[in-house]
């Protein structure tokens, strides 16, 4: 790329005399262009007749131009070439906005996969919807509440390329037409593959009011506005019926033509195509191929035996109340022309199977999983404990049927954007320990258990962190305004905020260790406590704890006897951009869900990957941390699942009992309502908490409270001892490599899709 000369044609003037949106603009062009070409080169390269069609809601893709940049092999050279004319490529990708089309783990996952998808060359496309808002922009309000505003990220030049695409999608009494939009997407090392994100051609922005509020009924324009954060109200979940229909059903119809396009009569669809059905929300893909290959002349028996060839399904989550069940009055009013189907599908299960647990309907309810795994050819969990979880307990009466089809996929995460972008100093040592092989063949990076006892590998690496808090200080300093110890222990926790993933224990061990400074006990090394969480609108009390957050940052870090010692802080609007902020300048990774609920994680792996050390339960993908790495290397603390599940099954929890027992525990509770939170916070979220946590502490944070403190003291003694404390940064880069999504994807392809 010659970014000189494509400057000099479009806006007749050197580079060192155009803007940074100008040369923004520019670059934009330019990798479209080149990403482009590689996606031609490598789509004739393949030969593999059978392509993967990955659906899911959400991709979140974060950021693209310096990925990009990276993936083509051309970062370096135009970061010169800028530099050169006094400009910094660092500036020039804050004007990108970040298209936030994901809640949390799923959509990132989504986005992960694409990349190596590409970067693997594998035959396949993401398949999702172009939201124009994505998910809400957080705010804090003066009152230290979340507030949301839309977050519109489609600009007039952007990654997106209209195409020529375009389809009916019936509905119950009309009918809207579709618009695709693909997404060009790099891989490393010469690949790239499309996302292709379907619009609504009669979308409106301008109905969106005050807020996020905006007219429910009217879904002719407000379908593909925006994502629905991960719970809502009634008219929302209607909605959303109508905006997984019109996902699915553009899905399909693009699956049917390009395989009629290469070749298939349809009745061989099988041979031509898998789907990935990305948890329950493109579950309605299943009954709409039916109803088309019906539409094809294909009778009934024969399009579920197709169909059943076809698709496969992905479980995310054990959460029974994440676990789609659409009431048959919202799909004959949405889509009343997949209802005889299900019914089908379901009466065929109803013939067959004795256990009326798996029965599709249900007290007028369609259970989307059931249908899934009913009616797929393999349902997958997304790592070890989650996939036995899944077979033992949540889906046990699914495995006892369809044994073979079960099986795990631990998740992953790319390489490319996790370290080589968001950390380039850390690769740059890496590379010149072991060489540049460990970026294709991440496994590689157990060469660098061989440096372990080199004291200048040891010093180089504590430098890289110590550079990269510095670089986060700037950062949030810069954007927020707020004011980091970058001399402290960097402690953070940032994933969605909800209650299983248990940032009120964080919150109340923040209390505690409060408590003890100010009754004199002074830590070893300053401690700065960091959080970034969205909460969905709905779910009251996880507003409420990003509210006792918030005072607690208020309070904690304007005490002159605290705050030389202590800090806590929320950035707001986490995202996929601070992610790659935070991340590489963290020492301890919270990971502390209670056992049994995080299906995986894939924030754990990222904070592994750039040498922080986990601070966690046995649960999700923690398990296969702790295992590789050992136990000197990770703080692992709690209860088990299995002690948590069999609670759970005796029904007999009473958190007040906990709360008695232990009185570090009552004074971190009994504070959240004292004097000095109250005279920060709001009385009525303040109680509402303490009163949850008294009376029902659902997801078990008293049991694990007392062995959590006390690992997290172990866990910042340790961090005392600098060089030891190295060692088991390098130990935890060295064993991450497992968990690139690279090795992800090749066992999805050799296990499920069989693309060639
Ligand atoms: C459901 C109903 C209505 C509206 C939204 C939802 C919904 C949206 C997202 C439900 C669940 C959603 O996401 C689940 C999720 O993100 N699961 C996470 O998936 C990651 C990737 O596999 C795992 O690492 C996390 O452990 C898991 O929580």
């Amino acid at each position: 790329m010659n970014l000189t000369k494509a400057v000099k044609e479009k806006y007749k003037k050197p580079l060192a005399s155009c803007t940074n949106e100008e040369i923004y603009i520019s670059l934009l062009e330019q990798v479209k262009e080149l990403a482009k070409e590689k996606e031609t080169v490598s789509a004739s390269k393949t030969t593999s007749k059978r392509k993967l069609y990955y659906i899911s809601a959400e991709f979140l893709i974060g950021k693209l131009l310096s990925n990009n940049l990276i993936n083509l092999g051309l970062y370096d050279e135009v970061k010169k070439e800028l530099a050169a004319a006094g400009k910094s490529l660092a500036e020039i990708e804050e004007l990108e906005p970040e298209p936030s089309l994901g809640n949390g783990g799923l959509g990132r996952l989504a986005a992960c996969f694409v990349d190596s998808i590409a970067t693997l060359g594998l035959n396949g496309d993401g398949v999702g919807l172009n939201y124009h808002y994505g998910l809400f922009k957080q705010v804090f309000d003066k009152k230290h509440l979340q507030q949301e505003t839309p977050n519109p990220w489609i600009e007039n030049e952007s990654w997106l390329t209209k195409t020529e695409t375009s389809y009916q999608v019936p509905f119950g009494g009309f009918t809207v037409t579709s618009r695709l939009y693909d997404l060009d997407v790099t891989g490393y090392d010469n690949h790239s593959t499309r996302l292709r994100l379907f619009d609504l051609e009669s979308v409106d922005e301008s109905i969106v009011k005050d807020g996020i509020d905006f007219d429910k009924t009217e879904i002719e324009k407000n379908l593909t506005l925006f994502l629905y954060p991960d719970d809502s109200d009634d008219k929302g979940r209607l909605l959303r019926v109508y905006q997984q229909y019109f996902m699915v059903s553009n899905a399909a119809q693009l699956i049917l033509d390009e395989c009629i396009a290469r070749g298939s009569n349809l009745h061989d669809l099988a041979d031509y195509a898998a789907v990935q059905i990305n948890d329950t929300h493109p579950s309605m893909v299943i009954p709409e191929l039916i109803r088309l290959l019906g539409q094809h002349g294909i009778l009934m028996d024969e399009a579920i035996s197709i169909v059943s060839k076809v698709c496969a399904y992905t479980n995310h989550t054990i959460l029974a109340e994440a676990l789609e069940k659409w009431p048959i009055a919202f799909l004959n009013k949405a889509v009343p022309q997949l209802m005889p189907i299900i019914r089908e599908l379901d009466n065929r299960i109803r013939a067959t199977v004795k256990d009326e647990s798996t029965y599709i309907i249900q007290n007028g309810l369609v259970h989307m999983a059931h249908m899934d795994i009913h009616y797929g050819y393999s349902v997958n969990g997304v790592a070890y404990l989650h996939t036995e979880i899944l077979k033992n307990t949540e889906l046990n009466n699914f495995y006892k049927l369809y044994p073979e089809r079960f099986n795990n996929k631990t998740n992953g995460i790319t390489f490319r954007r996790w370290l080589m972008a968001c950390n380039p100093e850390l690769s740059a040592l890496i590379t010149s320990l072991i060489g540049e092989g460990w970026k294709k063949d991440a496994m590689e990076l157990e060469k660098l258990g061989a440096s372990i006892s080199d004291p200048a590998v040891l010093t180089k690496l504590l430098h890289v962190k110590a550079e990269k808090k510095n670089q986060l200080v700037s950062y949030l300093k810069e954007t927020q305004g707020l004011e980091l110890n970058p001399d402290s222990i960097f402690d953070i926790q940032v994933k969605r905020l909800h209650e299983y993933k248990r940032q009120q224990m964080n919150a109340l061990y923040v209390i505690h260790k409060y408590l003890e400074i100010k009754a004199g006990k002074i830590p070893k090394k300053p401690i700065t406590v960091l959080f970034g969480a969205k909460a969905a609108p709905a779910y009251v009390i996880a507003k409420d704890i990003i509210h006792l957050i918030l005072c607690l940052q208020e309070l904690i870090n304007n005490d002159p006897e605290v705050s030389p010692h202590l800090n806590v802080f929320m950035v707001e609007n986490y995202n996929v951009t601070l992610a790659e902020k935070l991340i590489p300048a963290c020492d301890i990774s919270e990971q502390i869900s209670l056992a049994s609920k995080e299906a995986s994680g894939t924030g754990n792996m990222k904070f592994m990957l750039n040498g922080a050390l986990t601070l966690g339960t046995m649960d999700g993908a923690n398990v296969e941390i702790a295992e590789p790495v050992g136990k000197d290397n990770i703080f692992t603390f709690g209860e088990s699942s299995e002690t948590v599940i069999a609670r759970y099954e005796r029904g007999d929890y009473k958190s007040k009992d906990w709360y008695e027992k232990d009185k570090d525990l009552k004074a971190a509770v009994d504070f959240i309502v004292g004097k000095e939170m109250m005279k920060i916070g709001q009385k009525e979220n303040l109680e509402r908490l303490y009163a949850e946590l008294l009376n029902k502490d659902w997801f078990m944070t008293f049991p694990d409270f007392e062995d959590y403190v006390k690992t997290r003291e172990e866990a910042y003694a340790a961090y005392t001892n600098r060089t030891e404390w190295a060692k088991k940064m390098l130990v935890n880069i060295s064993k991450a490599g497992f968990f690139s999504s690279d090795r992800t994807i090749a066992q999805y392809n050799e296990e499920i899709w069989k693309l060639s």
